[in-house]
C-alpha cells in the first residue's frame, strides 16, 4: 500500500515536465497540447482542473473519492471549497496522511489553498474530494457530473471519468 502511493507521483511528474516542455515549444504546439487535453481539462477563471476522475465503490458503498490537478495561472491565491455531483448528497474537500502508520483522514473546512503559480494535485492518499450519501455508488466506465466551486474563480461544470475499483490513478491520461 504504502509503496503504491510513495511510486506513483514519480511518474505523474515525469508526465508534467512533457507536459510543461511542449507548451513552451510555440504557440502551434500550445494549440496542439490544448486539443490534446480536450474534455480533459476545465478552465475558470485563472485556474485549469486537468484529468479529473473518481474511483469505482463496491456496489453499495455511501461514499467514494475523486481526484484532479488544478493550476493557478493567476497573481492571486484561490480554494477549492467543495461542489456538487449528481448522484451524490455532499462534496467535501478532504485530506489523507500518514501519521505512526495509520491513514488518517480530515475535512478541509477553509477549502484547499492553490497558490499562484501553483499545480496542486488531489490523488490517492492525499488531496480528494470525498462523496458522500452516493444513491447508486460509482461505476467503472460512466462519467460522474457536476460542479466544482472555487473561493474566487467560482463554479465550473466537469466531468469526471470513473476508473476502476482500486485504481491509483485516472489511466486514461496515461497515453
Ligand atoms: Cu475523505
Amino acid at each position: 500500500m504504502l509503496m503504491t502511493l510513495w511510486a506513483r507521483p514519480r511518474q505523474r511528474q515525469a508526465g508534467r515536465r512533457a507536459g510543461a516542455v511542449l507548451m513552451a515549444a510555440s504557440a502551434i504546439s500550445f494549440a496542439a497540447a490544448t486539443a490534446l487535453a480536450q474534455s480533459d481539462s476545465y478552465t475558470v477563471g485563472n485556474l485549469t482542473v486537468e484529468a479529473p476522475w473518481a474511483r469505482a465503490t463496491p456496489a453499495g458503498a455511501k461514499v467514494g473519492g475523486a481526484y484532479m490537478k488544478i493550476r493557478n495561472a493567476g497573481a492571486e491565491p484561490d480554494r477549492l471549497m467543495g461542489g456538487s455531483l449528481t448522484g451524490a448528497s455532499g462534496v467535501e474537500v478532504h485530506e489523507m496522511s500518514m501519521s505512526n502508520n495509520v491513514m488518517k483522514m480530515r475535512q478541509l473546512k477553509d477549502g484547499l489553498e492553490i497558490k499562484p503559480g501553483q499545480t496542486v494535485e488531489l490523488k490517492p492518499g492525499g488531496y480528494h474530494l470525498m462523496l458522500t450519501g452516493l444513491r447508486d455508488g460509482l461505476k467503472q466506465g460512466q462519467k460522474l457530473t457536476g460542479t466544482l466551486r472555487f473561493e474566487k474563480a467560482g463554479t465550473v461544470q466537469i466531468e469526471f471519468a470513473i476508473a476502476p475499483i482500486g485504481a491509483q490513478s485516472g489511466g486514461h491520461m496515461q497515453h
